[in-house]
């Protein structure tokens, strides 16, 4: 199987279009923790979601400089627009990994759902009760820990769990904000 993708005919065009605006967002090119925040236009309040934009943040930063450069920007754009659905949920893997052991624990899954709920509002189901009902359902061999194969099996063959990953951290949205621009705060 090759893994190489075709460059669709239009992409320095689409480059060219997503280069302007982010250097607008972000004039020195290089985009902080602290601005990425700002851009998503999270409140920085509880310290679970603080933790987990400092997860998103991470992943987003390949090289692990500290940064989110024009390049590292584009390859999360390119997973919004033309990724497949299992790279995707390979890169919510990689985020709920916390100590990217290769496999995500009940303790890991938790700290996410308990950030989501913080950022998106809370529903009449609980973190906890979450977690438990992910586990119920993925978790095939009962181990208590979910590996890459179990997670990517399980969350595609099951829509509500898939709409749920796919709501942890909307990728789109961050396209969005750039597309259009901050909000501004008044
Ligand atoms: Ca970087
Ligand atoms: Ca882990
Ligand atoms: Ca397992």
């Amino acid at each position: 199987m090759g893994s190489q993708e075709s460059i669709p005919k239009d992409a320095p065009a689409q480059m060219h279009h997503y280069y302007s605006k982010f250097m607008r967002e972000c004039p020195s090119g290089m985009l902080s923790l602290h601005e990425f925040k700002r851009l998503l236009d999270i409140p920085g309040t509880d310290p679970q979601v603080d933790l987990y934009i400092k997860r998103v943040f991470d992943i987003f930063d390949l090289n692990h400089d500290g940064f989110i450069d024009f390049l590292e920007f584009i390859a999360a754009i390119n997973l919004v627009i033309r990724g497949k659905i299992d790279q995707k949920l390979k890169w919510y893997f990689k985020l709920y990994d916390a100590d990217g052991n290769g496999c995500i624990d009940k303790k890991e899954l938790l700290s996410i759902f308990s950030a989501i709920q913080a950022i998106n509002g809370y529903t009449n189901m609980s973190a906890e009760e979450f977690t438990n009902m992910v586990f119920q359902k993925i978790d095939v061999n009962n181990d208590g820990e979910l590996t890459l194969e179990e997670f990517i099996n399980g969350v595609e063959s099951d829509e509500d769990l898939m709409e749920l990953i796919s709501k942890s951290f909307d990728l789109s949205n961050v396209l969005k904000v750039i597309q259009n621009g901050r909000r501004n705060s008044v």
